[in-house]
């Protein structure tokens, strides 16, 4: 067995498992509850089947002491028991677990990048004039974004802003100077900017680091786990670079998101019109179908379908929800259950987090599964190819696809659990800065740190990250936000946890009236009351999908920046209470190396190494001031998130009241 026999999280976390499969409760979505019965009814399987199916799971590969990096391998190390104390290169466990951690890395920067690079080419064929069906929304954003990476803009045309800039974003990609890629050198302080220096973890080229990482982690290469690492933590960096620009980019594209009202969960089926789902990630082609498909209300109407019904799943459902207001259906783990409704006429599948299990759910029920991107495939599922110079024609011929499946619904198999709830969404970093500066134009975002100073909030918790069969489904994520919110901390949120909020009446007038602290819920009266908007603010405040985690640094850095601290000295925290994907680890990483103290919910596998969970624990925290928070259970993790606000506050306002008393102007706050 592995170092560590008993009691180690991973062994607390299995033990809670077991008791969760025996437990009825396996999510907390009453809608999902509901579809969870019908397919045991139905015999139909699903993740939570499949999840079950793989207990108990592997030892070794869940302590992260199982190597596989060269087929000598598997090498499984017991520390323990000389002769299998390494590994038969004669790697050692530390250097075995921490491959293994900073292999999760290399694919989610790869992930998320890859993504930004995409719509980088679109933006640059869109400012060449060879892509049609796209234009420049947000020519603000675009002058903004040009003067902040240093590209003159005075007296140029847009087209040719915007193509320097779309050059700009995909040289950061490969670019052969020594000097840090710049989405990451413009958005970050100077003091991050030292730190990254001095650890010598700033990326010069995204691409680069992700390569190199896995040359690093190479049978032969680096058996120095602090080293490897660092290398990690570079590629984290680069996944930064690549979800900045992703969301940059994406903004001037379609639009930076303002408020939105629409609503969650499973009933926003409506069984009158041709339902289609987009789920993914990349909003390139989804948010054609939006436009296509408000063309095609009367195509549908000549299948006797009353009109058609877009709807959201994963974070290309948070691109379209935070920008066109379309209602979400789901998130990562009930993904498969919205084809169980029986109503669902096509899925529209894009790149990254789509369960392959959705193919056979699609067997059981009529509706077409139909794969866009050719690294993005399921065998057995329609293929349309999306191509940006046809964008508008692709989109069409998946909707027409959609309205065939429509008259292939099986009635006896339709079920739509009745439960959605209203959602207030769309808070991008601007947006949200816009509604400060209803209270306070010439400085919006004091309004923020001037209620943490004075103590009627206590300071910001961001949400961001998956569903994991290894909790029950979105149980953490809202238990955690209620307990912060009731201690009048400030909550924002991305990704799946987002779309838990959305399902739980979080992102809501709601939220707010349940579980607001009185603080909390007078800050949020008080913005609420100046803004012009239509509808009431939510509890949590939604600000997109996984790559617009840098609207989140885009806030904290800003809030530093206002109180002239440095980050690491922020009462900011940020929690993912179901991380799940190479991409959660990858953001997970970078918001440590910021000096975010952050909280996972699920234990990744590094237990197999003391060295490694120190470091990424501990020293972590003596170098960047962020760190990791690795705590399974929901009630233990909010009270150590809300110590950790309370701290930093504390040291905060000390040194902020021995400034005004020495009248010395702002205190410089030292440790983190
Ligand atoms: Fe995927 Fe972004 Fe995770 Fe959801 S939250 S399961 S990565 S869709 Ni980023
Ligand atoms: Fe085993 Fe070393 Fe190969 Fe890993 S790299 S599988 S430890 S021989």
């Amino acid at each position: 067995m592995p170092s560590k026999t008993k009691d180690t999280k991973a062994d607390v976390q299995m033990e809670q498992n077991d008791k969760l499969q025996s437990d009825e409760l396996r999510t907390v979505d009453p809608a999902a509850a509901e579809m969870l019965k019908n397919a045991a009814n139905l015999n139909i399987k699903t993740s939570w089947d499949r999840y079950k199916a793989q207990q108990p799971q592997c030892k070794f590969g869940n302590t992260g002491v199982c190597c596989r990096i060269c087929i000598q391998g598997p090498c499984r190390i017991i520390p323990s028991k000389p002769g299998q104390d390494k590994g038969i290169c004669g790697a050692s466990v530390y250097t075995i677990v921490a491959r293994n951690l900073v292999r999760y890395i290399a694919g989610g920067a790869a992930a998320h990048s890859d993504h930004g690079r995409e719509i980088a080419y679109t933006l640059l064929h869109t400012a060449e004039g060879n892509a049609p069906d796209y234009k420049i929304t947000d020519k603000e954003k675009l002058i903004n974004v040009a003067k902040r990476i240093g590209i003159q803009t005075d007296g140029k045309d847009i087209d040719k802003v915007a193509k320097e800039v779309a050059i700009r974003a995909l040289e950061d990609f490969g670019k052969y100077d020594n000097k840090p890629c710049t989405w990451l050198d413009t958005t970050i302080d100077e003091e991050r900017k030292f730190k990254f220096k001095n650890t010598t973890i700033a990326p010069t080229a995204i691409d680069r680091s992700i390569t190199q990482l896995l040359h690093q982690t190479h049978v032969g290469t680096d058996a120095d786990p602090v080293n490897i690492i660092f290398g990690g933590l570079r590629a984290a960096l680069a996944d930064y670079t690549g979800m900045s620009l992703a969301t940059d980019l994406t903004d001037i594209l379609f639009g930076t998101p303002t408020p939105v009202v629409t609503e969650a969960n499973l009933g926003v089926l409506d069984p009158e019109k041709v339902n289609i789902a987009v789920h993914g990630h990349n909003p390139l082609l989804s948010q054609v179908v939006v436009h296509a498909a408000r063309e095609m209300d009367a195509e549908a109407n000549t299948v006797g379908a009353k009109g058609i019904n877009l709807v959201g799943i994963c974070c290309t459902g948070n691109e379209v929800l935070m920008r066109e207001g379309i209602p979400t259906a789901t998130n990562f783990g009930s993904q498969e259950l919205a084809i169980m409704t029986g109503v669902l006429d096509a899925m529209v599948m894009d790149v990254q987090c789509i369960a392959p299990g959705v193919k056979d759910m699609c067997n059981c029920f009529h509706t077409q599964l139909v794969s866009t991107s050719h690294i993005s495939k399921i065998p057995g599922s329609s293929h349309i190819e999306f191509n940006e110079e046809t964008a508008m024609e692709d989109a069409k011929k998946i909707i027409k696809l959609a309205i065939s499946s429509y008259t292939n619904r099986k009635p006896e198999l339709i079920k739509i659990p009745q439960f959605k709830k209203h959602v207030v969404g769309g808070f991008s970093f601007e947006a949200l800065i816009n509604l400060f500066s209803k209270v306070n134009t010439t400085s919006p975002i004091s309004v923020l740190t001037e209620a943490i100073l004075d103590g009627e909030i206590k300071g910001v918790c961001a949400f961001a990250g998956c569903n994991n069969q290894k909790t029950i489904h979105d149980a953490s994520i809202i238990e955690i936000a209620k307990r912060l919110a009731k201690e009048d901390i400030f909550l924002v949120s991305t990704g799946c946890s987002a779309g838990a909020f959305a399902k739980a009446g979080l992102l809501s007038i709601e939220g707010v009236e349940e579980y607001a602290g009185p603080g909390l819920k007078k800050f949020i009266k008080r913005l609420e009351e100046k803004s012009d908007l239509k509808a009431k603010l939510p509890l949590v405040f939604h600000m997109g999908s996984c790559v617009d985690n840098s609207r989140i640094a885009n806030l904290w850095s800003e809030m530093a920046k206002e109180l002239k601290i440095s980050i690491p000295q922020l009462p900011f925290v940020a929690s993912a209470p179901e991380a799940m994907s190479e991409k959660a680890v990858s953001i997970g990483s970078w918001v440590i190396s910021m000096g975010i103290p952050t909280h996972v919910g699920v234990l990744p596998p590094i237990e197999g190494s003391e060295l490694v969970y120190g470091v990424t624990t501990q020293i972590a925290r003596d170098v960047f001031g962020g760190y990791f928070i690795f705590e399974t259970d929901p009630a233990k993790a909010a009270e150590k998130l809300i110590e950790k606000i309370e701290k930093r506050v504390w040291k905060l306002r000390i040194h902020r009241q021995t400034a005004e008393k020495y009248n010395s102007g702002r205190a410089k706050v030292y440790e983190a």
